[in-house]
């Protein structure tokens, strides 16, 4: 499928998908949405095995694009766009059965933050910023914004961010805990790529049922969390990779993962 806002590079079981508008720091647009669909729905027809989210440019994406008339943003329902395109689309990267990364490149504001938070992963460059963007225009931290960030950071600086909407720099990002990992610029492609070459080879369906796992304890009780920690357990355990992986111990040699 050919795109135009977007590009979708499919290599080694790694789906790399670059927001391309970068004059317009790849800010969100009606277009956008419609082509982040349809790569999502390539990503899930088979083969691809951890899915890699950047930016063209100097941005990573910087939310919503406020000219955009198609995506009814001056004037009409903000709400309407978020339940037809912003919600489906946080929603359907939680629940991609594989790693989802974003390498963020530069700037992630308003729903761009939004988006880069919603991956299971994130690696930013040094000179990225995370900017709460929507204090300056009096709306409300969307696209899981307010979902993401007081579990992510806590109340008090989650409410400091909203709030100001200062720049988070990366570094600060890293320390804070709602990132992976802060990295110089001119690594950032590389590191990315490696990371998302190394998930990728990994045992798939586990690795999903890890974010399954670990997505809900941060809301579960003890009980209920190791109750699903069983449950899940028994799925990961009839795996060919759980297979694979065992012998391979067994065996003294590196196990060789099939994502089934
Ligand atoms: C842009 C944008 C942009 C259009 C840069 N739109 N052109 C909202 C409403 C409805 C439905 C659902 O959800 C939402 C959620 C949201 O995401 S609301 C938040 C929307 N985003 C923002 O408010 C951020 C606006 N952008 C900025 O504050 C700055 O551009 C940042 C801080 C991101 C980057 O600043 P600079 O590095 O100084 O770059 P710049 O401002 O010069 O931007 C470069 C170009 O990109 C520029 O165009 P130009 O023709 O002058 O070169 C900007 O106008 C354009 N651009 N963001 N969101």
């Amino acid at each position: 499928m050919a795109f135009s806002t977007i590009a979708l590079a499919i290599s080694d079981h790694v789906a790399t998908l670059t927001l391309n508008r970068p004059d317009r720091l790849n800010a969100f647009t009606e277009a956008m949405h419609e082509d982040l669909r349809g790569a999502i729905r390539e990503v899930k027809a088979g083969g691809v095995r951890t899915l890699l989210l950047t930016g063209a440019g100097r941005g990573f994406c910087a939310g919503q694009d406020l000219t955009d008339r198609a995506g009814n943003t001056a004037g009409a329902d903000a709400g309407s766009s978020l339940e037809r395109n912003y919600n489906p689309l946080i929603k359907s990267l939680r629940e991609l059965e594989m790693p989802v990364i974003a390498a963020v490149n530069g700037v992630a504001a308003g729903a761009g933050a939004s988006l880069a938070l919603a991956c299971d992963l994130v690696l930013a460059a040094r000179s990225a910023y995370f900017l709460q963007a929507f204090c300056h225009i009096g709306l409300v931290p969307d696209a899981g914004g307010t979902y993401f960030l007081p579990r992510m950071v806590g109340q008090a600086r989650a409410m400091g961010l909203a709030l100001l909407g200062d720049r988070l720099p990366a570094e600060d990002a890293e320390r804070w805990g709602l990132i992976w990992k802060c990295v110089d610029d001119d690594k950032l492609a590389a590191e990315a790529g490696a990371l998302a070459k190394k998930l990728a080879g990994g045992p798939t369906k586990g690795l999903a049922l890890i974010k399954q796992a670990i997505r809900a304890g941060v809301q579960n009780s003890l009980d209920d969390q190791l109750a699903l920690e069983a449950r899940l357990q028994s799925v990961a355990n009839k795996t060919e990779d759980f297979r694979e992986g065992v012998t391979a111990f067994v065996q003294k040699r590196p196990a060789q993962f099939k994502g089934r």
